[in-house]
């Protein structure tokens, strides 16, 4: 591959080393000017006890900036007296205590990496996880460095009328003529990656919040003027956030108050920078006609998890970013948790389910397989993935499913007692849970070491005479990137065994004296063991893996009878929802085999009967019936696949939605009209369990094509009172030319709400409508799109690649092209974004041969090019090693 520097090189968790010096305190003033900002930085150090080389030099991270002037203990250092290159400044003869002041320059308006310090429609924003503070100033930028922050910001008074930073506001007043300034002091250490900085013109929504403890809280939002009217979902969240952590694990907010600043050009969600999270807008704005249901539970999540994220992540810190998913794992955990207390746990957990499955199984069975705590990287921003994330958060869920909820509390409590103020190590976490609780988690620390999705294959065996039923349980784990072989994990398997009556049995182990009933959990430590239950009366229908207990593949040969009988009466909801799946799965498998081959397809009858008795019972929680009847991912179908044809699965899928539309025509046809009442709009679990079953009716209604059907979504769409009903019906006509009428006003209506034009991109780029590829081309020619806005970037070009794998996998190579194209293109402006989209390559290997051959010279034709980030560097050379 070429490139123009020398090619990146891994950084590995083995050779960590503890930083030469400390940071005790650190004063920043900003002088903030759109071409060229100043900034001043004073740093107190002393020379690290614990670094073994007593005389090592002090080596600062810094980058595309420009130096003015070094001072040591008040003296100003010569040229000779220090080093710089691109990555640093290393500056060899400091004392065992000293006090530094850097001056550099840095350029806000030429930075579109949206790393670091830069502008957004006018207003400055920082950003500075992973490695961004490198690039405001030259600092030892490493999480295991925390020090003391004070902040001085100088700007035009009118320009820039509000002036943000960590912690508490302590003084402000006139600098100059045209300019003023505000001191903020964050008393808490930190380390520099949540550190940030906004000034502008923006509005604030306020409230407060009275913690448990009784001290006053003041909460601000701040948002651009437009936007105040779409802040009160987002408010609500925030005080639903504090009361839960206090109530759930006795946290509470540390600061006088607590900032969300809401940006249009951003990275990702949302960061939690200690007092001042800055928020995407598409996690804080919401009013019911511009945002659907989706985007309010998203909004509540996101809010929830930066607010957690301020005693796990922030008071309890990471020694270093391979240890990314302590903090990330952890904090998705609570706020899966606060969702499913907030709405239906169910729901929630098997969202979350679908989420893992196709997204970080995929990512486990291809070239970036990583455990939750990888062992190198090359950047670190191509990190912060499902795995860390989604795995990292299922591997907390495996504690408190094998420590039990009391279990759990007392080691969250031993690890803040222990590490509060500190950066740590997931096995720091692990030691917390094990000491808490006196138990031995030594083999679960593979959890965090080995990659891959393990196999859990289970064989069950009833004995009549014996009344035993005997489960056989064996384990493996595919290998993975560096990982050839993999030792047992140590595997919570929640069950239950479900009579023909529908209702669970009595569990008791040979040799145990008791019986539990309904679920229980199994260790599973072996690769091969044996668990015999006694006294069972009955023959019973085994219910595996119960609320989803541990992120493995399951492999059982459960009957098309068994499903039926689990769909219709398991106690447990995820396992209700997994029957409806797998016996669909199982459909889907065939068809899609049928339609590679050119045979006739054919969908079983058992299927739609069993979706009809499903439909026509009334006590099931309309959510969990919607997701019942949403069809897998084609993602997820394609890695089910031992060879991927993307228009086969396409097939299938048309073919099945058509075959359940068809057999249940009455059925949806009746509940779309019960559930279609006209209510005002309310953001209630209730309201959104029916919204979701009226328009999954809807999208199955419409399928069948008949110009009455069509026009129950025109109607829908014409009448929304609400964006989640208009979005909906939109979603159904954007399939078909009788649309194009409502998708040309849906434009026109919104065309200055950015977010909402956000989802016109996204539906017409995941549209199953022929020639999507060329259609994504001429919309990026739209006013409304920009290739420097990361949100606009995900739902047109990310619609395509990530969301629609017959659109994006077209056979004429089409769809690669465009992707190494607009790859390339963005790696110049955003290499973080660019690196995300190269991710639409990773299953190329598993591509039919044609396409294979096409998407490998599309990766080939990306590799070529000089001068690629390190970002997009990585992800390539993973996929062509
Ligand atoms: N911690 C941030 C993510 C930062 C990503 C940097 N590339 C948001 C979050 O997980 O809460
Ligand atoms: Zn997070």
């Amino acid at each position: 591959m070429k490139l123009d520097a020398a090619t990146p090189q891994p950084i590995y968790l083995k050779d960590y080393t503890p930083p030469a010096f400390l940071i005790d305190q650190v004063d920043l003033t900003f002088e903030l000017d759109e071409e060229a900002t100043r900034v001043t930085s004073r740093l107190v150090l002393h020379r690290n006890p614990a670094h073994p080389d007593r005389g090592a030099a002090l080596r600062l991270d810094g980058r595309e900036m420009t130096l003015e002037s070094l001072r040591l203990d008040g003296v100003a250092l010569e040229a000779d007296a220090y080093q710089l290159d691109e990555e640093s400044l290393t500056i060899a003869a400091v004392p065992d205590t000293a006090i530094l002041e850097v001056v550099t320059l840095i350029h806000p308006e030429l930075n579109t990496s949206l790393m670091g310090l830069y502008k957004s429609n006018g207003n400055f924003f920082t950003q500075c996880e992973a490695e961004g503070f490198r690039k405001i100033t030259y600092y030892l930028d490493r999480p295991d460095v925390m020090a003391r922050f004070t902040t001085t910001i100088v700007a035009d008074r009118a320009k820039y009328p509000v002036l943000l930073s960590n912690g508490n506001r302590v003084g402000d007043g006139q600098f100059d003529r045209n300019r003023h300034w505000v001191k903020w002091v964050d008393p808490f250490r930190k380390p520099a990656y949540l550190f940030a900085l906004v000034a502008g013109r923006l509005g604030k929504v306020e409230d407060s919040f009275v913690t448990a403890s009784g001290r006053a809280v003041a909460l601000e939002i701040y948002v651009e003027p437009h936007d105040l009217d779409k802040c009160a979902h987002a408010m609500n969240s925030v005080k639903k956030s504090m009361q839960w952590d206090e109530q759930v694990f006795g946290l509470e907010y540390d600061l006088d108050s607590y900032m969300i600043v809401a940006v249009s050009d951003f990275n990702m969600g949302a960061m939690e920078n200690k007092g001042l999270n800055i928020f995407n807008t598409a996690y804080v704005l919401a009013r019911p006609d511009t945002a659907t249901d989706t985007d309010f539970d998203g909004i509540e999540a996101v809010i929830a998890h930066e607010y957690f994220h301020n005693w796990t992540g922030n008071r309890v810190t990471c020694r270093d970013w391979f240890q990314l998913s302590l903090k990330e794992g952890l904090t998705v955990f609570r706020d899966q948790e606060f969702s499913a207390d907030m709405g239906s746990r169910a729901v929630k957990r098997i969202e979350d389910v679908r989420t893992l499955r196709t997204h970080q199984f995929a990512e486990d069975a291809g070239p970036m397989a990583h455990p939750v705590r990888p062992d190198s990287y090359i950047e670190i921003n191509n990190f912060y993935t499902v795995t860390i994330y989604e795995k990292g958060a299922e591997v907390v869920r495996m504690y408190h499913t094998l420590l039990g909820r009391e279990g759990f509390r007392r080691g969250m409590d031993l690890y803040f007692k222990r590490h509060d103020g500190q950066a740590v190590t997931c096995d720091d976490f692990r030691a917390a849970m094990a000491d808490a609780n006196g138990v031995d988690l030594t083999q679960f620390a593979r959890w965090y070491s080995q990659a891959g999705t393990p196999v859990l294959r289970v064989r069950g065996h009833y004995d009549a005479a014996a009344r035993t039923y005997t489960l056989d349980v064996a384990q493996s784990c595919p290998a993975t990137p560096g990982q050839p072989t993999k030792l047992p994990f140590h595997i919570p398997l929640v069950l239950g065994l479900v009579g023909p009556d529908g209702v669970d049995l009595p569990l008791r182990l040979e040799g145990e004296p008791a019986a539990a009933a309904g679920s229980r959990v199994l260790d599973v430590t072996e690769a091969e063991q044996r668990f015999v239950f006694v006294d069972v009366a009955v023959e019973p229908v085994p219910s595996l893996l119960r609320g989803f207990s541990a992120p493995v593949k399951l492999d059982y040969p459960y009957s098309r009878a068994q499903l039926v009988h689990l769909m219709a009466h398991d106690s447990d909801p995820f396992c209700r929802w997994e029957a409806a799946q797998t016996l669909l799965l199982q459909d889907l498998n065939g068809l899609i085999d049928a339609a590679r081959a050119g045979r006739p397809l054919q969908l079983a009858d058992d299927v739609v009967a069993a979706f009809r008795s499903m439909l026509a019972d009334t006590s099931l929680d309309p959510a969990l019936t919607a997701l019942m009847l949403t069809l897998p991912a084609e993602s997820y179908l394609a890695d089910q696949q031992q060879e991927i044809d993307p228009d086969a699965i396409r097939t299938a899928l048309n073919f099945v939605r058509l075959g359940l539309a068809r057999g249940l025509r009455n059925e949806l046809k009746q509940t779309y009209s019960r559930l279609n009442d006209g209510a005002a709009y309310r953001f209630t679990a209730a309201d959104v369990a029916r919204r979701s079953l009226k328009n999954v009716c809807l999208a199955y209604l419409v399928e069948l094509d008949e110009p009455a059907l069509v026009e129950l979504a025109q109607k829908q769409y014409r009448d929304a009172s609400n964006m989640t009903d208009a979005y909906a019906a939109l979603a159904c006509l954007v399939e078909r030319e009788a649309g194009d009428e409502a998708l040309a006003q849906f434009a026109s209506k919104w065309a200055d709400e950015a977010l909402v034009m956000d989802k016109w991109f996204a539906l017409q780029a995941s549209s199953r409508r022929r020639g999507t590829v060329e259609h994504v081309r001429a919309l990026l020619e739209h006013p409304s799109f920009q290739l420097t806005n990361p949100n606009k970037v995900r739902a047109l070009i990310g619609g395509l690649l990530a969301r629609n794998l017959a659109g994006f996998h077209r056979a004429d190579g089409s769809g690669y092209e465009f992707a190494a194209e607009m790859i390339l293109a963005l790696d110049k402006l955003n290499p973080q974004i660019a690196a995300r989209q190269v991710a639409s390559f990773n299953r190329w290997r598993k591509l039919e041969p044609n396409r294979r051959a096409a998407m490998k010279a599309a990766l080939e034709r990306i590799a070529a090019e000089s001068g690629l980030s390190r970002d997009v560097y990585e992800i390539v050379a993973k996929n062509l090693q």
